[in-house]
């Protein structure tokens, strides 16, 4: 089966969680049959939701999967395990170690009790339209429309992007 183009949003506002999410974006090169084909900056953005929480850092990914989406799923949620997230005892919206959603998979439409794609809230967070213009800006959407028609279009939210000179 050929590869398929996966975008990939990774947050985290709990620890040291630059290194983290550093730390995860290349983990996904070492996910059996993916390969890591682009990657934003980090941003650092305001809390979205009603419990008051530090900032996030984000980041987008971009990856080759060879895997089926629930495969890949499985894969992603070992890599946030590996961050001691715990998510039993979380609520929605909590502080997390390390969250990591499948945003788009190829061009699939996806609405399983397991994963939803694309993701349900992507236009209205700008933490991940931002980095995905980054990687992507010619981005067209099927369904939704370019990426930045996608990102005028989106509710406001204090954020910045942090320089890669760590890189
Ligand atoms: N799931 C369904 N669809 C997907 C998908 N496309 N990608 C299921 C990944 N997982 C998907 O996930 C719960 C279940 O969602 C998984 O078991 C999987 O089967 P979770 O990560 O434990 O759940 P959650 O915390 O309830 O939801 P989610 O969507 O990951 O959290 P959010 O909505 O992303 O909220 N503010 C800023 N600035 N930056 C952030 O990154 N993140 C959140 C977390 C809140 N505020 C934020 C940020
Ligand atoms: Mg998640």
């Amino acid at each position: 089966m050929p590869a398929e183009e996966v975008f990939i949003a990774l947050g985290s506002n709990i620890g040291d969680s630059v290194t983290i999410v550093e730390a995860a974006i290349r983990a996904l090169d070492n996910i059996t049959q993916c390969r890591l084909r682009g990657r934003s900056s980090l941003y650092r953005s305001a809390a979205l939701g009603d419990i008051p929480q530090d900032d996030y850092i984000n980041a987008v990914a971009r990856i080759d999967s060879g895997l089926e989406p629930l495969a890949l799923l499985l894969e992603l949620q070992a890599i946030e395990h590996a961050y001691y997230r715990n998510r039993d005892t979380e609520r929605r919206w909590a502080p997390r170690t390390l969250d990591l959603d499948i945003i788009l998979f190829g061009d699939r439409k996806i609405d399983d009790s397991h994963l939803v794609v694309p993701h349900p809230e992507f236009t209205q967070r700008r933490f991940v339209l931002e980095p995905m213009f980054e990687i992507d800006g010619d981005r067209f959407i099927a369904g939704y429309g370019s990426l930045s028609y996608l990102i005028d279009q989106a509710p406001a939210l204090a954020m910045e992007k942090l320089d890669r000179s760590h890189d």
